[in-house]
C-alpha cells in the first residue's frame, strides 16, 4: 500500500544534470495537456473542500488574493505578478528537487522554485518529488503574507550558513516542522499553515483530527534535535502561537543555538519529553499499526 500522505523527501537526490546554472526552466504553460489541467482540478477541488476551517486565515487570504483557479494549472508569470506586488516574491519553474545550495540561493533572493510538472493520475496521493500542486497550492499562498515571506527568505540565507557550519540537518528540521508541517493556534483551535499538510487531503484531516499524532508547542532547540518522517504522516506536529513567532525565528541568531544542540542527543519523531508543552498527547495508534504491517 502506498503511504497515504503526500511527501517529498529532502534526502532524495536531485537530478544530476542542471538545465541551467540556477536550475530554472521555462514553465511552458501552453504545453500542459488537458489531462494535466484535469489532474490539477481534482486536487484543487478536494483541498478546497477540506481547507476552510482547517487552514489558517493567512493561508486562505493568500489563496484568495492569488490567480489560482480550479480549471487550470496556474501560470507562474501571473502568480509572480501578484506575489511581487504583495511581498516581492516570484515563482520560478524547476524540474523537481534541486541541490540544497541552489534551493537556498533562490529563497535568499525571494524566488520560490516550484516543480514544473504535475503528478500522474495514479500518483494523486503520493509522490516523492515536489510537483506544481504541492509547490503552488501548498507553498505560494503563505508567501503572500509579509511575515512568512521574510521567514522564507531568512531560511534561504540561514541554509547557506548552516551548510558552512555543518548543521544543515538541524536547520532542515526547523523548515520541516514549520514551513512543511506547521500548525498554528488560531481562533481557539489549531490550524494548518504547513504546505505538506495543506496540499495533502489525508494529512489535512490527520494532522488536526486524528487521535494518533502528538501536537506540541514549538520549541526551537527541541525541533532542531527531532528527526522527521519523509515517507508517511508525521508522528508529531509542532504548534506556533501565531505568525509573529516566525518573525522572531527569522531574526534570532541560530549560531549559539547550533553550538548548544551540537553533540546533544536526538529525538525520535514520536517522542514526548517531560519538558514538552503538550497540546495533544497522541495515542500513536496509526504508526503502531503501520509498523505491524511491515
Ligand atoms: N528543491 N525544488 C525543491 N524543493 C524543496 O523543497 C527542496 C529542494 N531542494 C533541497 C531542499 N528542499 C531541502 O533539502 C532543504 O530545504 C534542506
Ligand atoms: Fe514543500
Amino acid at each position: 500500500m502506498a503511504p497515504p500522505a503526500e511527501k517529498h523527501g529532502f534526502a532524495a537526490g536531485a537530478a544530476a544534470r542542471p538545465p541551467s546554472p540556477d536550475w530554472t526552466i521555462d514553465q511552458a504553460w501552453e504545453r500542459y495537456t488537458p489531462q494535466e489541467h484535469a489532474t490539477w482540478k481534482v486536487l484543487y477541488e478536494r483541498q478546497s473542500r477540506l481547507l476552510p476551517g482547517r487552514a489558517c486565515n493567512e493561508f486562505i487570504a493568500g489563496m484568495r488574493a492569488l490567480p489560482i483557479e480550479a480549471d487550470r494549472i496556474p501560470d507562474f508569470r501571473r502568480l509572480s505578478d501578484a506575489l511581487m506586488k504583495a511581498t516581492g516574491w516570484q515563482v520560478v519553474a524547476v524540474p523537481g528537487l534541486v541541490p540544497d545550495e541552489v534551493f537556498f540561493e533562490h529563497l535568499a533572493n525571494r524566488r520560490f522554485p516550484a516543480g514544473q510538472f504535475i503528478r500522474r493520475p495514479e500518483q494523486l496521493d503520493y509522490l516523492e518529488e515536489p510537483d506544481v500542486f504541492h509547490d503552488v497550492f501548498g507553498h505560494v499562498p503563505m508567501l503572500m503574507h509579509p511575515v512568512f515571506a521574510d521567514y522564507m527568505q531568512a531560511y534561504g540565507e540561514g541554509g547557506l550558513r548552516a551548510q558552512r557550519l555543518g548543521v544543515l540537518p538541524q536547520l532542515a528540521r526547523v523548515y520541516w516542522y514549520t514551513v512543511e508541517f506547521g500548525l498554528v493556534e488560531q481562533d481557539g483551535g489549531l490550524r494548518i499553515y504547513g504546505s505538506g499538510i495543506a496540499s495533502s487531503s489525508a494529512e489535512s484531516v490527520f494532522a488536526l483530527e486524528d487521535p494518533s499524532p502528538n501536537r506540541l508547542r514549538f520549541d526551537l532547540e527541541r525541533v532542531m534535535r527531532t528527526r522527521y518522517r519523509i515517507d508517511d504522516f508525521q508522528e508529531t506536529y509542532f504548534v506556533i502561537r501565531d505568525m509573529d513567532e516566525l518573525l522572531e525565528l527569522a531574526r534570532i541568531d541560530f549560531g549559539p543555538i547550533y553550538e548548544r544542540v551540537r553533540g546533544q542527543p536526538e529525538f525520535e519523531p514520536g517522542d514526548v519529553l517531560p519538558t514538552d508543552r503538550v497540546i495533544t498527547r497522541g495515542t500513536g495508534a496509526y504508526h503502531a499499526a503501520r509498523r505491524r504491517e511491515r
